[in-house]
């Protein structure tokens, strides 16, 4: 287990689209523990490949508060959506920026777990939240480019600015 830098916005990494994992192997699975130490350790309460610089399509997710519902999802597939709902988001790649974003507020996932078995699951709350944030990721999207223009260039403004208090 290995706990992996996380790229940081805006890292043209970031816009990497990532690709279908075509089987499920013992590579697959040491990626997936090594994600779960990262978004444990960073805390996150999700994490896409894209975000360790992996191009490949895996995720995970917790919002349990134990820590104890750890889920994946390799190459997901949102097959259906019910209703919106507008969230606060938050991402370990954009750190200290908090926005509300409007996305579905149900919605049905495909796909592979680690034991490399197609499985369907219904999710709400913010675990629906949390895995349409994590295969924006995939898409090289993040819930930045959900903001307005005006949004955008103020965060821009700002994150120019803690850069250059950084250095
Ligand atoms: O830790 C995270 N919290 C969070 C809060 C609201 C909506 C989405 C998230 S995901 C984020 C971790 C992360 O950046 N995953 O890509
Ligand atoms: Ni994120």
């Amino acid at each position: 287990m290995a706990i992996l830098d996380i790229l940081h916005y805006p890292d043209p990494r970031l816009r990497i689209k990532a690709q279908p994992v075509p089987a499920v192997d013992d590579g697959v699975r040491r990626l997936v523990s090594d994600l779960f130490e990262t978004m444990y350790a960073a805390p996150g309460i999700g994490l896409a490949a894209t975000q360790v610089n992996v191009h490949r399509r895996v995720i995970v997710a917790d919002v349990s508060e134990r820590h104890d519902q750890p889920w994946c999802f390799i190459n997901p597939r949102v097959t259906g959506t019910e209703g919106r709902e507008q969230t606060e988001e938050g991402c370990l790649s954009v750190p200290g920026v908090f926005e509300t974003v409007e996305r579905a507020e149900r919605i049905q996932v495909q796909a592979l777990n680690a034991q490399g078995e197609m499985v369907n699951l219904v999710a709400d709350g913010l675990l629906a939240v949390c895995i349409q944030h994590e295969i924006d990721h995939l898409e090289g999207k993040l819930f930045v480019d959900y903001l307005s223009i005006l949004k955008r260039n103020r965060l821009r403004k700002k994150l120019a600015k803690a850069q250059r208090l950084a250095l």
